[in-house]
């Protein structure tokens, strides 16, 4: 624990916010990769700032679908993570969510070193049918996933451990998903180091 705990002590550094498929060739680091992905008002970011243990690394609002770009961060080079844009925004024109869909489709595609997409579900309302379409969508292409729960500390009137084992109970359908499922809260801390950890496994592989 004491390894997680010093990775993350290093810095993390913004590197570029991509708004387009040939920004991706401004980046100039060669590492791991690990994306953050869900819907949108999930909490990648905020999830993103525990990690680092930044309060303001990503930028994290209240205003859904606000991170419109795929941002990108170098955590003490050894990993590189992605903040995605998030999907299922009520109030997005259809044209747009087109054009975010492939983007993030080639991303998926192109990225050679992605490890990892992080996808976030919020564990008040567990998987909703665009989740399900997104694993989907990395099953077909093959992406390995890593599902985490957000919110914990929200959780009202049921178990939050019983949100767990029906989220894994659903995964079974996904083969592209990771068997287990993290429960988070980066409000409260919960679940942070356990997902450092991966993070770190992740790193030291290469
Ligand atoms: N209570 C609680 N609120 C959280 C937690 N994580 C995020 N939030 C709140 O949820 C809202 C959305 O968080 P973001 O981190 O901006 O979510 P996002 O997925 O990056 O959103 P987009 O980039 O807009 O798709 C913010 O108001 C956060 O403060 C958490 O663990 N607990
Ligand atoms: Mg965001």
């Amino acid at each position: 624990m004491e390894d997680v705990r010093r990775f993350f002590a290093q810095s993390c550094d913004f590197v570029l916010a991509a708004a387009q498929p040939e920004h991706f060739g401004s980046i100039t680091v060669d590492l791991p990769e690990v994306a953050f992905w869900g819907r949108s008002n999930v909490g990648k970011s905020s999830l993103i700032n525990a990690i680092t243990g930044r309060k303001n690394l990503a930028r994290a609002s209240n205003t859904p679908g606000r991170t419109q770009q795929i941002v990108f961060f170098n955590m003490a080079g050894r990993l590189l993570f992605a903040d995605l844009p998030g999907y299922g925004h009520a109030k997005a024109p259809k044209v747009e969510v087109n054009k975010w869909n492939s983007f993030i489709r080639y991303y998926l595609k192109t990225r050679l070193r992605l490890r990892c997409v992080i996808l976030l579900i919020d564990a008040r309302h567990g998987v909703k049918a665009n989740d399900h379409e997104m694993m989907t969508f990395m099953d077909k292409m093959a992406v390995n996933y890593q599902v985490v729960l957000t919110k914990a500390d929200q959780v009202r009137g049921s178990d939050p451990a019983a949100c767990v084992a029906e989220v894994e109970a659903q995964l079974k359908k996904h083969p592209a998903a990771r068997p287990t499922v993290m429960l988070t809260s980066s409000e409260k801390g919960l679940g942070i180091d356990e997902l450092r950890a991966f993070l770190v496994e992740l790193a030291a592989m290469g």
